[in-house]
């Protein structure tokens, strides 16, 4: 079987945009991979987060993840700070990548002008450790979104490199491009996608959010000041509502065309608001018992880590080897 590998920021609670463009996919690919998801809590680092704040919401992404479908029995589901390898292959990686090549990734430029105050190191070398969590486990896929192909291909990069200055030691990954998994757009501002740390509170939808939120959040989304529901360039906010619908239900453009034609767009909301508050129902009541149980989640996060830092002291003890280093 095929190895595949993904994970997830615990920066805030995951939005319908997570779910619908990744985790959602993660539990279908389980069935016929071999897969691995992780919380990425290490990348969480490279903007300040409240320590706080930042430890019961990694424990909280951790049952998140199961409450959507992901089975620890199936998959390799784990907490990256708990598994030392990601660190220690970060530095040999980050040792074998150049400061120009890390210079032209367009996330670096994004975040340190969204933080001037804290643009650290970190958040500089932060492909290194994506290369190191992917090559750790000789993942041969990872599910991208558009926005991460860069990150798939300095990775590529990294380990050809490192292949060819010390012999094969890496699998090379391929990106995994999901069937669906449209990129959910932002309700306040519909030309930017829905990101969890958004100020805006409107602005996405959370996984967690109560059905009577979730319905008030689509009522307020920003639309245009046409009438017509209809799929069109120009019409972001409605081409966004129309997608997470057609996603939600399976209905086509076409169908919710024809079912909305002559409606307002405030019923058009409603039904999306209901659609989701609907589908993400069942995930809210797993959660809301899972977050119950911490003697669970606790004895699953240990026992993830420690399968997960199985298979990564292989990949490590080859890399130290081949680098130099003496055996342990
Ligand atoms: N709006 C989105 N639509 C579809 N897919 C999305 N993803 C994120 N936002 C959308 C996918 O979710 C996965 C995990 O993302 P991440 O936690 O690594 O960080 P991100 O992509 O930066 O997501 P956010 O929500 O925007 O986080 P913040 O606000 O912390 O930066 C990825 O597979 C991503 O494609």
């Amino acid at each position: 079987k095929q190895i595949i590998l993904s994970g997830i920021q615990p920066t805030g609670t995951f939005t319908l945009g997570n779910y619908i463009g990744a985790i959602r996919n993660w539990v279908k690919l389980q069935e016929e991979y071999d897969c691995a998801y992780m919380i990425a809590d290490m990348h969480a680092l490279t903007v300040r987060q409240d320590p706080v704040k930042l430890r019961q919401q990694i424990l909280s992404a951790f049952a998140v993840l199961l409450a959507c479908g992901v089975d620890p029995k199936k998959s390799l589901t784990f907490i990256q700070s708990q598994v030392h390898q990601h660190a220690e292959l970060n530095w040999v990686l980050a040792c074998n990548t150049q400061f120009g090549e890390l210079s032209r990734m367009t996330q670096f430029k994004d975040k340190s002008a969204k933080h001037p105050e804290n643009i650290n190191a970190g958040l500089f070398t932060y492909p290194a450790l994506m290369a190191a969590d992917i090559l750790l486990y000789q993942a041969n896929l990872v599910p991208v979104g558009v926005d991460q192909k860069q990150h798939l291909e300095i990775t590529r990069d990294i380990a050809n490199r490192f292949n060819n200055n010390y012999g094969q030691t890496f699998t090379i990954p391929e990106p995994y491009i999901p069937e669906i998994g449209a990129k959910v757009m932002s309700l306040a501002e519909p030309t930017k996608k829905m990101s969890k740390s958004d100020e805006n509170q409107n602005a996405f939808i959370t996984i967690l959010d109560a059905p009577e939120v979730i319905i008030k959040k689509f009522k307020r989304a920003v639309t245009d000041s046409d009438m017509e529901i209809r799929y069109a360039e120009g019409k972001d906010g409605i081409n966004n509502l129309m997608s997470i619908y057609s996603t939600i239900t399976g209905d086509s453009y076409e169908t919710i065309e024809r079912d909305f034609s002559g409606k307002g767009y405030g019923d058009f909301k409603t039904a999306v608001g209901e659609a989701v508050a609907e589908a993400l129902r069942p995930i809210r009541e797993n959660y809301d018992r899972l977050i119950k149980d911490k003697a669970y989640l606790e004895e699953t996060y240990h026992d993830g880590a420690q399968k997960a830092a199985y298979l990564a002291e292989k990949t490590m003890r080859k890399v130290y080897r081949k680098v130099g280093f003496l055996a342990k």
